[in-house]
C-alpha cells in the first residue's frame, strides 16, 4: 500500500502498478461518491455524509417516496440544484484523458453525470441520472425541463396523473438491467480493475471488484481511507482521488510518450 501522495504530480506509484499499467490494454474505473466530492458533491457515508442527517429509508426507498413525496422532492430538487453547477475535476478529467492510452470503461454509482461531461465515452450508470425523471405510474420519461409544478410539490404525470419521480435507483430496487449486465460484462474483461472513491457498502454493485478478481484483473483502491474492500485489493493507493488519477495519467504518458498530449 502507498501512503499518502506528496501532492499533485508528486505522487510515485506502486512498482506493481506501473508494471501492469505498461502490459494493460483494459481499464475499468469503479466509482463512487468519493470522486466527485472534490467537486462539491456530498458523499452519503462517514463524517459530513447525507446519511449523518438524513435517513436512508425516508428519502431513497419507494416506501419513503410513497409516504411522503414532497419531502422526497424537496431533497432530490436540492440535489438536481447542487448537480446543476457542479463542474468535473482533476480525478473525472485524468479517466477520461486514459483514453489516450487504455480502452476506459467507467462504471459509476453516482447519478451527477461528471464522467460524461469530462468526456468519457463508455459509461455505465449503475444507480440512475439525476437528470431524468419517469412516472411512478405507466413509467413515461420527463427531462427536468418538462416537469410540472413550477419548481414546487410534486410533479405528476400528464398522462396518467401518476407522481413523477426521480430516476435514481433506491434500496430494494432492481439496477438498470442493461447498464448492470454491461458492468459485469466490463469487470470480467478489464486488464486493471480501479475503484475509485466508493465504501463498497451497497451490493450488488460492491460484488463488481470480486467480479473483475476471479477473471483475473488486478485490483487496485483509491480512497481518502480503508474500506470494506481494502483486504480484497492488490494494492491500495489512499489521498484524494484528484491527486492520484492524474499521477496514474502521468505514468500512462510516460510507458507511451509518443501519445502524449501537445499541450
Ligand atoms: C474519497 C474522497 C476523495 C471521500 N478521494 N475518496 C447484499 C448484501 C447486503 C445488502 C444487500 C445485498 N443485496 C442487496 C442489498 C440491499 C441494498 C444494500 O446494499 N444495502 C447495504 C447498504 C446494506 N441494496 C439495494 O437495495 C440495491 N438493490 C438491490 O439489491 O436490488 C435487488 C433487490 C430487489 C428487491 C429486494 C431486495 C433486493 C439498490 C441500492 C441502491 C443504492 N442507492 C443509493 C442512492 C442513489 C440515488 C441517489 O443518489 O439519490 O446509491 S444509496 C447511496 O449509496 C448511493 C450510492 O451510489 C451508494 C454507494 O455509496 P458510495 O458511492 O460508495 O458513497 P459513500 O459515501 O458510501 O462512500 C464515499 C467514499 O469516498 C468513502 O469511502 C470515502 O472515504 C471516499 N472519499 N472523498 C477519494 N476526495
Ligand atoms: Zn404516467
Amino acid at each position: 500500500m502507498s501512503g499518502p501522495p506528496g501532492g499533485r504530480g508528486e505522487t510515485a506509484l506502486p512498482e506493481t502498478l506501473t508494471r501492469r499499467l505498461s502490459s494493460a490494454a483494459r481499464l475499468v474505473f469503479f466509482t463512487g461518491a468519493g470522486i466527485s466530492a472534490e467537486s462539491g458533491v456530498p458523499t452519503f457515508r462517514g463524517a459530513g455524509g447525507i446519511w449523518e442527517k438524513f435517513r436512508p429509508e425516508d428519502l431513497a426507498s419507494f416506501e419513503g417516496f410513497r409516504k411522503n413525496p414532497g419531502l422526497v422532492w424537496e431533497w432530490y430538487r436540492m440535489r438536481k440544484e447542487i448537480m446543476s453547477r457542479v463542474e468535473p475535476n482533476a480525478g473525472h478529467r485524468a479517466i477520461a484523458d486514459l483514453e489516450r492510452h487504455y480502452h476506459v470503461t467507467v462504471i459509476t454509482q453516482n447519478i451527477d453525470n461528471l464522467h460524461r461531461r469530462a468526456g468519457s465515452s463508455v459509461v455505465h450508470e449503475l444507480h440512475g441520472n439525476i437528470e431524468r425523471n419517469y412516472c411512478s405510474g405507466c413509467g413515461a420519461y420527463y427531462p427536468d425541463d418538462r416537469l410540472e409544478a413550477d419548481g414546487e410539490g410534486v410533479p405528476r404525470c400528464v398522462k396518467c396523473s401518476g407522481m413523477i419521480r426521480p430516476d435514481v435507483v433506491w434500496f430494494g430496487e432492481f439496477l438498470p438491467e442493461e447498464e448492470w449486465n454491461d458492468s459485469v460484462g466490463a469487470a470480467r474483461w478489464a486488464d486493471v480493475f480501479f475503484c475509485v472513491g466508493t465504501s463498497g457498502v451497497v451490493y450488488p454493485a460492491a460484488s463488481l471488484p470480486g467480479e473483475a478478481k476471479r477473471a483475473g484483473a488486478f485490483l487496485v483502491e483509491i480512497n481518502t481511507g480503508p474500506t470494506d474492500l481494502t483486504p480484497a485489493f492488490d494494492e491500495s493507493l489512499f489521498g484524494a482521488s484528484g491527486d492520484l488519477l492524474p499521477a496514474i495519467v502521468a505514468v500512462a504518458d510516460s510507458l507511451s510518450p509518443r501519445n502524449m498530449r501537445k499541450n
